[in-house]
């Protein structure tokens, strides 16, 4: 498997102005003809460049020819992905007719069928599977597509821009055509044919332009898309108000289907989602479900102007359009929601799962040097450390001068393929900032620590904070320089009263910074709002992380101050047990959470957030070598110690949210449903049974998805096993026709953390509404138990990584993207215990042993063992 890397990047030696494309779908295969206008490319000198165009080994050619002139194979070479042509004229028009069979592409990508429905997915190097092409974000072309087809049974046929044309062709045949004005690369293509339903809208841009808003899914659907259509009109004003950014298409479509490896794709005009980010409905979609439809509506959506009309020079390039993206859907998702609570688990996503990232073996820049197989670096770094990225220059700048460079990038760059650095220097030019040493944020990767000390002197009253930065090194990258970034902050006297509020900018490994006549010591509040994707080291004091929470004027850090303070009890509880201790809950804690949770006047989302204790997963990612059974006996120790400390609190939280109104998907009310479930769940605790009956009583009389998905999965997971099982064949019952709610009738099993849970997955993975072919499915039932049923999947004698192999080995000649994916728990092998690291590096061992491993799996399994 070929290495590519960035230094190596040449710009295109032909390019390609219109692509006009036919495809006749049919059973058994589908014939495309692509007829290319191609050109020399001005930019480059030496015009004796072959003609180089990708298209997949196993893609059926069927004829090729220049300006009709049919070429014979000792015309071209074909080899390994690549198709060359020697001595082109410079301008010329290429005709190539393939075959395919999308019936049995079961890799999602390229063309292929969903449920019936033909459909595309071309990013990043799926187009190659449908034709021969330069299929390079830096070619940018106009495409035209005629779509043939059944009518009967592929009644709607979708591509993207305008439909211009269509007709019958006779044995029940019909035909439409699409023309896109707007050039695009060819990861952006799309198709769709099918029997769909349609959810039709409208609406009026701000300078008057009608746009059609059509939202396209199966017949037995179409009660769930009202909150997807409602999500694109926000997210399309939201961009207009907040960005000056406009629609530019007439129609404006999205396609739901259930087969697809990732959220969404934001194809120009005519975007294609997994149901399960576009179908909502109170009765089968929980909060969490409608945030996400809401977060990945608008995502798509905004990539028309960040991804679509300007978009990567090359897949290096993939933060220009993600880290930006995520941060526009996030500030749209704040602004839709509530601010702090976004805040809070985009901040959780990175520390937990960002962070374990940046410290394996798989760790890169948030701009990558070289990749083998370019899916695998569609990551939480590319996603989110990128738009903490853009964030900080958000910061930095401040939202004017931030907003007059997007202005800047967008106008300078509209139409083309550009890079990170161009959209720095574009925030440099309206700035007359040197961002120079911030680009360091592109090119190194690894999780930065702030060390940060204080002395206070009370005679002089001038307080002076230490701050020390580093970078731990990462594959590849030995040494770091340091980074510049915001350091929000606020230094708070005794009595919570606030002495001062600003951002600090670091650039130097070590600075000071001093504050004069601060009367009394004070007790910084550091990194408010999570101002850089960095760790924090400052030794608080109980008591200040204590005050922190009570007073702090950040919503984020009163969080995050609680959150300090309880992971250092639950590593104090880790350690005791290790030792043969008593764990111990310390008062202290019972009544800070007492304080929280009787306080009325607080938002319920947040007390919610601030009652969670923080994850395992996010205390493995912070132990210097992760214990499982220590991590999950005391989490568990302590969850069941506040439970029965504060059971009437918690059932007067329970009482004062459960409103009885009618469901309602705006953010006071999920607030209060999080609060509700979360009090319902520590009452599980206890064991007692009027909480089993209050649980019963939720999952039978709730009218929405959330309070019974949660009441089912509380008592699923107790002790009370005869009453779960009950529930859980119940729940069978009623939504057995329901694919999302099945994946989340998967995900509760997988995730039952009581013994036996090997056990149940294997049965599960027989069970009839389980689809090895569907990654919705396979994520539910194997991500669900390798990622969030820890305590399990690490067993110690290695059955749940042998389990995990089993399926990535038999996933990876089906579906190289989902198995490369559900590999990353064997990944961090390095991270456990000597017995438990060896059992998962002999798996990664057996893996590598298998002969022709995919480019996706081969690539993170060569990684993880070096
Ligand atoms: N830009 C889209 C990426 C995507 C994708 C990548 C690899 C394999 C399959 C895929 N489906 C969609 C999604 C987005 O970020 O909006
Ligand atoms: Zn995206």
């Amino acid at each position: 498997h070929e290495t590519i890397y960035l230094e190596d990047y040449q710009p295109p030696a032909w390019l390609i102005s219109h692509t006009e494309l036919r495809f006749e779908l049919e059973e058994e295969h589908t014939l495309v003809r692509a007829q290319l206008s191609v050109r020399a490319n001005p930019a480059v000198a030496d015009k004796r460049m072959p003609l180089e165009l990708f298209g997949d080994e196993a893609m059926e050619l069927c004829r090729l020819s220049i300006d009709g002139q049919i070429l014979e194979t000792c015309d071209y070479q074909r080899d390994a992905g690549c198709l060359r042509i020697q001595n082109v004229p410079e301008h010329f028009t290429l005709e190539c007719v393939t075959r395919l069979l999308p019936h049995e592409n079961t890799a999602l990508e390229g063309l292929y069928k969903s449920d019936g429905m033909f459909c595309t997915q071309c990013e990043a190097e799926g187009f190659r599977r449908i034709t021969f092409f330069p299929d390079r974000p830096d070619v940018m072309s106009v495409f035209r597509t005629t779509l043939v087809a059944d009518k009967a049974r592929y009644p709607v046929l979708l591509s993207n821009g305008n439909p211009v044309d269509n007709g019958e062709d006779g044995e029940g045949r019909h035909w439409v055509t699409w023309d896109d004005p707007w050039p695009k690369p060819s990861y952006l293509f799309a198709l769709v044919a099918g029997d769909l339903a349609l959810l039709e809208d409208n609406y009026t841009t701000l300078s008057g332009r009608e746009v059609a808003l059509r939202i396209y899914a199966e017949r037995k659907d179409l009660d769930k898309l009202d909150y997807a259509m409602q999500s694109l009109k926000n997210a399309m004003r939201w961009d207009e108000g907040v960005y000056g950014r406009e629609y530019d298409l007439d129609i404006y479509m999205i396609v739901a289907v259930d087969f697809f490896n990732m959220g969404a794709m934001e194809n120009k005009g005519l975007n294609i989602f997994n149901t399960s980010c576009v179908l909502a409905h109170p009765k089968t979609t929980t909060d969490l479900g409608f945030q996400r439809v809401e977060g990945v509506v608008a995502h798509e959506y905004f990539h028309n102007w960040s991804g679509n009309r300007v978009t990567c020079r090359d897949w290096f390039q993939l933060s220009l359009k993600e880290g930006f993206t995520v941060f526009r859907d996030a500030e749209f998702s704040a602004d839709m929601n509530s601010r702090t609570v976004k805040r809070i688990e985009d901040a959780t996503l990175l520390r937990t799962a960002q962070f374990a990232e940046d410290g394996g073996p798989m760790a890169h820049p948030v701009r990558p040097e070289s990749y083998m197989e370019i899916s695998n670096f569609y990551t939480l770094t590319v996603y989110e450390k990128g738009a903490e990225v853009v964030r900080m220059l958000h910061t930095l700048l401040g939202s004017e001068l931030f907003r007059k460079g997007s202005d800047l990038y967008f106008e300078r760059h509209d139409g083309q393929a550009v890079t990170t650095d161009d959209f720095v220097a574009a925030m440099e030019a309206v700035s007359g900032r040197d961002l120079s040493q911030f680009k360091r944020w592109y090119s190194q990767a690894g999780t930065p620590l702030l060390t940060v000390s204080d002395q206070y002197d009370e005679h002089t009253g001038e307080y002076c904070l230490n701050v020390r930065q580093s970078c731990p090194p990462s594959p590849g990258q030995e040494h770091k320089q340091p980074y510049h970034m915001p350091l929000a902050m606020g230094l708070l006297a005794e009595d919570g009263a606030e002495l001062y509020a600003g951002c600090l900018e670091l650039t130097g490994e070590e600075q000071q910074f001093r504050f004069t006549d601060i009367a009394s010591r004070p007790v910084p509040s550091l990194l408010r709002g999570f101002s850089a994707p960095v760790k924090l080291d400052y030794q608080y004091s109980d008591a200040q992380l204590l005050m922190l929470l009570r007073h702090d004027t950040d919503g984020f850090n009163r969080w995050d101050a609680g959150q300090r303070f309880c992971i250092r009890l639950l590593q104090e509880q880790m350690r005791r047990y290790r030792a043969g201790e008593p764990m111990q809950c310390p008062d202290v804690l019972i009544s800070a959470w007492r304080e929280l949770l009787t306080d009325a006047s607080l938002e319920p989302a947040m007390v919610a957030q601030c009652l969670e204790l923080p994850s395992e997963a996010q205390l493995s990612e912070l132990a210097e070598q992760i214990d499982v059974t220590a991590i999950h006996a005391a989490r568990e120790f302590m969850r069941a110690a506040l439970a029965t400390a504060l059971e009437q609190e918690w059932l007067q939280a329970y009482q004062r949210c459960d409103t009885g109104a009618a469901y309602a998907a705006d953010a006071a009310s999920m607030g209060r449903r999080s609060l509700k479930n979360l009090a319902l769940s520590y009452l599980m605790l206890t064991g007692c049974e009027p909480w089993l009956e209050l649980a019963r009583q939720q999952y039978e009389q709730s009218d929405n998805m959330t309070d019974q998905l949660a009441a089912l999965s509380l008592v699923a997971h107790s002790g009370f096993r005869e009453t779960g099982a009950e529930l859980l064949q119940a729940f069978y019952q009623q939504w057995q026709h329901e694919a999302l709610v099945m994946n989340q009738w998967l995900s509760v099993q997988a995730s039952d953390p009581t013994p036996g849970a090997l056990a149940r997955v294997q049965a599960l993975s027989t069970h009839p509404v389980f689809d090895a072919r569907n990654p919705n499915k396979l994520r539910a039932l194997i991500a669900g138990f390798c990622a969030r049923n820890l305590f399990h999947f690490h067993a110690e004698d290695g059955s749940g990584y042998e389990w995990l192999a089993d399926w990535i080995l038999q996933l990876d000649r089906r579906n190289p993207q989902i198995a490369a994916r559900l590999l990353t728990p064997l990944t961090r092998w390095k991270r456990y215990d000597t017995e438990r690291a060896a059992l998962m590096q002999a798996q990664l061992q057996r893996m590598m042993d298998t002969a022709e491993l995919s480019a996706d799996v081969y690539e993170v399994v060569s990684k993880s063992l070096m």
